[in-house]
């Protein structure tokens, strides 16, 4: 193996006793928990954006991060060279999984024309990498949001011209994505939103946006490509009003122009907080719809209230997560990306390893304590037995279609006044605390 990183190990599993920096302690990847292998309940992603090009400079200051590998240039070499570096970063991880934007693996040409075939060129370089290091691709996306060319947005731009060379990027994303195997395809709005309704055709943009997905799903078909397709929900930031705001608003929009077959929700946690959610919330919506499909593993922080997209270290926030996913029956096409980024402060290559050993290990404990949790079941029957008045009666005909309003009418005059048994959300909150040590 190259060594661009010459100071770390390959990770290992040492165990919640090891004091080694450099080791999971409770990340175990062939570890079975409820019935299948740690690294198959995660499938654990790695973002090429902010481990290979997110120098760390925030809107005060310039980025902070070392990175001797890179020599700063948007060339096709540096481009190139970019690449063993973040396959030696994956194996040393133990991380299967990764994911890309068209521009952070491939520099913009000085024709579109370039552009593809810088895309293409380096797509080869990342084949051959992956077939070396078993490595894979969990989805690919189109940047659609940096360029000025679209900063008035990309499907939603006023400029058709505009539409059409974001139609042209994804059809290239799209078409690298299939070459490299690839699980998914992700749309995040990026300034798919506005900032002012005085100068918006709101109606018009959603159905540019719309017409988009519609071309790539047709795409894909005519090519082959079988991965899922995602919307990634995200409310403001870049633009004041983003259209994907959030999972019931992606949802609705899906449905409204019948796109819901095709395409599943790709949650993020720093975006749920954004839209004035929580990561559960917004993984309950997307899963009451059978929508929910991959995560971008983050959290934000309240103090701050940007994408600060740091490392999830929160264990209520990993155990909140696996609950759900472990409810839902696991990840299919999905898995647990790491859209996160070091702390300005943490500028040196080794902090990229002390960030996904935390968040893995954070998701590790996430896992065994909501597995416990759940083959504890108090939990589960409390909420069982709260709504055991719709098992039968009168609840059972309602959820069943079975009963007219004037018969409810009728029944409610011939009980007693109801009464309601405590929440208890204390002493569940409790429950959790039994297990989240
Ligand atoms: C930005 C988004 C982005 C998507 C991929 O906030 O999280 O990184 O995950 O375009
Ligand atoms: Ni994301
Ligand atoms: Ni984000």
């Amino acid at each position: 193996m190259p060594q661009h990183f010459p100071n770390v190990p390959v990770i290992k599993y040492e165990g919640p006793k090891s004091r080694n920096p450099f080791a999971f302690k409770h990340y175990d990847a062939n570890q079975k928990v409820a019935g299948r292998r740690m690294k198959d309940h995660f499938r654990f992603a790695a973002a090429y954006w902010h481990v290979m090009r997110n120098g760390l400079a925030d809107p005060f200051g310039a980025g902070t991060a070392l990175m001797p590998w890179d020599d700063g240039s948007d060339s096709l070499d540096n481009a190139l060279r970019r690449v063993p570096v973040f396959f030696e970063f994956l194996e040393k991880c133990g991380i299967d999984y990764y994911c890309f934007h068209d521009r952070d693996v491939a520099p913009e040409g000085a024709t579109l024309k370039e552009t593809h075939a810088n895309l293409a060129r380096v797509v080869k370089e990342l084949k051959a990498h992956q077939k070396a290091s078993g490595r894979r691709l969990l989805w690919g996306t189109a940047c659609l949001f940096a360029h000025p060319r679209y900063a008035q947005g990309a499907a939603t731009s006023p400029s058709a011209d505009v539409f059409a060379y974001a139609a042209s990027q994804v059809r290239h994303a799209l078409e690298a994505t299939k070459a490299l195997g690839g699980e998914g395809y992700v749309f995040w709005g990026g300034r798919e939103g506005y900032a002012s309704l005085l100068n918006t055709d709101m109606k018009r943009e959603l159905e540019h946006l719309a017409a988009l997905l519609h071309l790539s799903v047709e795409h894909a078909r005519k090519i082959g490509f079988k991965g899922q397709f995602y919307i990634e929900p995200k409310p403001r930031e870049p633009s004041t009003h983003q259209y994907d705001s959030d999972a019931a608003a992606c949802l609705n929009f899906l449905r409204e122009h019948g796109l819901l077959k095709h395409f599943k929700l790709n949650l993020e946690t720093n975006h749920a907080t954004l839209a004035g959610h929580t990561m559960e919330h917004e993984m309950e919506v997307a899963i009451a719809a059978g929508a929910l499909g991959s995560v971008d593993a983050n959290r934000g922080d309240t103090l701050i209230g940007w994408d600060t997209d740091q490392f999830p270290t929160d264990l209520y926030l990993t155990t909140n997560i696996m609950l759900r996913i472990l409810k839902m029956g696991g990840f299919t096409t999905g898995g647990l990306n790491f859209d996160a980024k070091r702390r300005r402060e943490s500028h040196e290559p080794a902090d990229l390893f002390h960030a996904h050993i935390g968040g893995m290990d954070a998701f590790a404990r996430g896992l065994k304590i909501a597995d416990a949790i759940i083959r504890d079941g108090r939990l589960d029957r409390f909420v069982d037995r709260r709504y055991a008045s719709w098992d039968s009666g009168i609840g059972r005909k309602v959820e069943s279609g079975k009963v007219t309003l004037a018969q409810l009418d009728a029944y409610a005059q011939g009980i007693k006044p109801p009464r309601l048994d405590s929440g208890r959300q204390e002493m569940l909150e409790n429950l959790i605390n039994e297990y989240v040590r």
